[in-house]
């Protein structure tokens, strides 16, 4: 028998210098399931790292805006605190004043009380020259009597008020002294009225503002008499550089006779109203 030696030239598995495994040879789909699962891996570890990325991002940002409003509540609770402070001051300044005015208002309220007396005392001295007026006058019932630096004239008391005043504040005036301006109707009390005048401006309870029509205070119609008016008058006149309007209210003038004027001027006015009865 003969031992036929030949290279096995296409086997060399065998051969002792071949230590690497021989290459296994895979088909397309088996590679590609070799490669997934690390694929898949990395591509959950690359989501992972930029999710963690992205959410620190995140609160990096929630803690910088959190960080920005404590420090704009800090600025804000430290602006309140000047500002309670401030008040606190004010309130104690406002406490010391109140305090203050309250021992002013004190002396005030004594004030009132002591004119209130004095007020008391004026309306018994009249009521006595009332009284005094009736003896002198023989006890007459019929007879009353007009206020302090009032003048009597027939059961009518006049007040020549010598603070000049526009037309409408006399008019106000006289209607809170429980009288009204003048309202002079007969010849009597034109006479009695123009006499005491003395040659002095006075506003009468005379104007034709409401209606354009002259009519005296308590709005009863004026009869026009012209004996009573200063030659030309009255005359609406326009160029008293007042302000708009003309003239609507009357005066006695120094002659004592009647002229319209602008009612802002400011004159002297008579005061009109009944005798008291006492
Ligand atoms: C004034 C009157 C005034 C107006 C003016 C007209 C000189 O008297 O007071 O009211 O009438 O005359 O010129
Ligand atoms: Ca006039």
């Amino acid at each position: 028998m003969t031992t036929e030696y030949h290279d096995n030239i296409e086997d060399d598995s065998n051969s002792f210098w071949n230590k690497e495994p021989r290459p296994v040879s895979f088909s397309g789909v088996s590679r590609f399931r070799r490669w997934l699962f690390p694929a898949l891996t990395a591509t959950v570890i690359l989501v992972l790292i930029i999710a963690l990325g992205a959410s620190n991002t995140t609160t990096s940002n929630r803690l910088w805006s959190l960080e920005k409003s404590v420090s704009n509540l800090t600025g804000s609770l430290n602006a309140a605190l000047q500002l309670s402070t401030n008040a606190a001051a004010d309130v104690r300044r406002l406490k010391f004043s109140v305090e203050n005015n309250k021992d002013q208002l004190t002396s005030v309220s004594e004030a009132l009380k002591q004119l209130a007396a004095l007020d008391a005392i004026s309306r018994s001295v009249a009521s006595l020259k009332c009284s005094l007026e009736r003896l002198v006058n023989n006890g007459s019932e019929a007879s009353g009597c007009c206020p302090l630096e009032w003048d009597r004239f027939h059961r009518t008391c006049y007040l020549f008020n010598k603070t000049p005043l526009s037309w409408s504040d006399a008019r106000d005036w006289c209607n809170g002294h429980e009288s009204h301006l003048a309202i002079l109707i007969t010849d009597d009390e034109w006479d009695f009225v123009t006499r005491q005048a003395a040659g002095t401006y006075y506003w009468l309870g005379l104007t034709d503002e409401r209606t354009g029509n002259w009519e005296w205070v308590n709005q009863t119609p004026y009869v026009m008499n012209r004996r009573r008016w200063r030659p030309g008058q009255p005359d609406a006149w326009t160029n008293h550089g007042l302000g708009p309007g003309d003239e609507d209210c009357a005066h006695l003038h120094n002659d004592g006779r009647l002229n319209d004027l602008h009612c802002s001027n400011r004159l002297r006015f008579i005061c009109q109203r009944r005798e008291q009865r006492s």
